[in-house]
């Protein structure tokens, strides 16, 4: 193991990594069913962490079978509210225990900062289990008092129930693995499912570790399954017909992949998928607050957010002073390894990503944008892209119409608000968007006209575990977070009876 610096990994992060990593798989950790083992790699200098084993169809198979039986047969069946209440808050505890050594595994396998990863990734998904625990005990139904008016003089009473959906496969991405997870995890858990884990290929290691948490927590086997692999593996688990529900965060084309795959047995599906989000700034904002606002509105994770605010609109009495202010921001971030707490722009995630955002630039410069700080690569080792502001842009660029992923930002001027609303929803996403103004009117105003199913008012990128999230168009179905994800890891029954 080279790629992880002597100094700075702790003991425990490299005693996880100091051997084959197996898989989670009714309450055993055991080896792909084909042997195989994938490497997975540091991105900040491109040498192997550790491999891990490779899942395929038939471990998506011995999964999904331990996770039926963990529900409906085993002692999960029979737990109470508030016991998966305390099973899941103990998973929030258990990791905010072994905060830096989730936080270090997260640096090396995913790039972000170790300072990050431990104060936002780490905090905030210990957080999720906590929330979710407290909703454990809170899934109620509704009593209902019919009228019948067909039937005269009979009565009746009829009630619901809030039931579990069953197994549900969970595919997440790599650019929060620890939070995606959590997002994942923590509803269904406390709605009563089982679930079936697929983490990305280029970071399975902070959710092999969340699975010892699941084990050393209490849950009964095959609650909780991991599954390490590929697309194939994804693609299995999407289509398998006994899993009763698929969530997936990743790409837009392969969220309609999950909807074809789903259709064998018509199981629910949620997505979270890809972004293009406006981030409009009026002459009336409050610059000094929307200069680093709006910067960090892409530079966050690297550029590596479905929310990343990439179309960054500004009025055009300040577009120069504003975007100079921004391109200075971002020019002076400081560049380095995840695992150096003083990063604040780390790699991208791998070298596939790496080429896709530099091609998007390439591809942007031709068509005639300009940069205004960035452009290229970073350096010439790991998978680094300079932060990069791009103006004299126009709607056909397609620096300005798809998702890059990485840290670049399209600056476009406008005029009034009427177009600038029509500007911000000419895109196929509607994800999130941003609004900088110290006019209260037109801040609600331009809120409610924009196609998105998160808006942030003189700030961005704020989250909360109780605050719902999920796209407009082709951003997703569903809302995760808060108590809509309750929604989506329940199904009502209702109970007619006749008295
Ligand atoms: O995503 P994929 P990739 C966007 C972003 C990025 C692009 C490509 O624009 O540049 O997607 O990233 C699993 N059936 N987002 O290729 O392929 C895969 O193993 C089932 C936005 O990494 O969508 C991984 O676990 N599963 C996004 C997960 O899907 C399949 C976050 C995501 O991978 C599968 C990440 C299949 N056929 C990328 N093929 C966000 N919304 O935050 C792959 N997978």
């Amino acid at each position: 193991m080279t790629a992880v610096a002597d100094l700075t990994v702790g003991q425990q992060a490299r005693d996880f990594v100091s051997g084959t990593k197996n898989m989670l798989i009714g309450g055993h950790w055991v080896t792909s069913a084909s042997g195989r083992t994938f490497p997975t790699f540091d991105p900040a200098t491109g040498e192997k962490i550790t491999d891990v084993a490779h899942g395929g169809a038939e471990d998506i198979d011995r999964a999904v079978a331990a996770a039926r039986r963990a529900f409906e047969d085993g002692p999960w069946a029979r737990t109470t509210p508030s016991e998966r209440q305390r099973l899941i808050w103990r998973v929030g505890d258990l990791l905010l225990a072994r905060a830096e050594q989730f936080a270090q595994l997260e640096a090396i396998d995913n790039g972000k900062s170790v300072a990050v990863a431990q104060g936002v990734d780490v905090a905030w998904a210990a957080d999720i289990f906590h929330y979710y625990a407290g909703w454990a005990t809170k899934i109620e139904g509704r009593t209902i008092t019919p009228s019948v008016p067909w039937i005269p003089g009979s009565q009746w009473h009829a009630y619901t129930l809030r039931e579990p959906v069953g197994v549900c496969g969970q595919i997440i991405p790599w650019n929060f693995p620890l939070v995606m997870a959590a997002f994942k995890l923590a509803p269904a858990l406390a709605a009563g499912n089982t679930v079936v884990l697929k983490p990305a290929e280029q970071t399975p290691l902070t959710a092999l570790l969340l699975g010892e948490l699941f084990c050393e927590a209490g849950f009964p086997d095959g609650v909780v399954n991991v599954v390490t692999g590929f697309g194939d593996a994804g693609a299995a688990l999407a289509a398998h017909d006994d899993v009763d529900k698929i969530a997936f965060t990743g790409s837009t084309e392969v969220g309609k992949k999950i909807v074809d795959a789903a259709k064998g047995n018509l199981k629910k599906v949620s997505l979270e998928l890809g972004g293009k989000s406006p981030n409009v700034v009026f002459a009336d904002a409050d610059l000094d607050a929307a200069i680093p606002g709006s910067a960090n509105a892409w530079l966050f994770n690297h550029g590596q957010c479905c929310v990343a605010g990439t179309r960054l609109f500004v009025e055009d009495r300040v577009f120069d002073e504003f975007t100079q202010g921004v391109a200075e921001f971002a020019s002076k971030v400081k560049i380095g390894p995840g695992l150096d707490p003083a990063t604040q722009l780390g790699p991208l995630v791998s070298q596939e990503q790496l080429d896709r955002v530099t091609s998007y630039l390439t591809q942007g410069l031709a068509d005639g944008a300009r940069a205004l700080t960035g452009g290229k690569r970073y350096g010439d080792s790991g998978f680094y892209v300079e932060p990069t502001v791009l103006v004299d842009v126009h709607d056909g660029m397609s620096v300005v119409r798809e998702e890059i992923f990485g840290p670049v930002v399209a600056a476009i001027p406008f005029s009034a608000e009427e177009g600038v609303s029509i500007a911000a929803n000419d895109s196929e996403y509607g994800l999130a968007a941003g609004i900088w103004t110290q006019d209260i009117s037109k801040a609600h105003r331009v809120a409610k006209q924009i196609k998105a199913g998160s808006v942030w008012i003189n700030c961005y990128n704020g989250f909360d575990s109780a605050i719902p999230f999920g796209g407009y168009k082709q951003s997703g179905w569903g809302r995760e977070l808060g108590a809509e994800a309750i929604d989506l890891y329940t199904q009502t029954k209702a109970v007619n009876v006749a008295l």
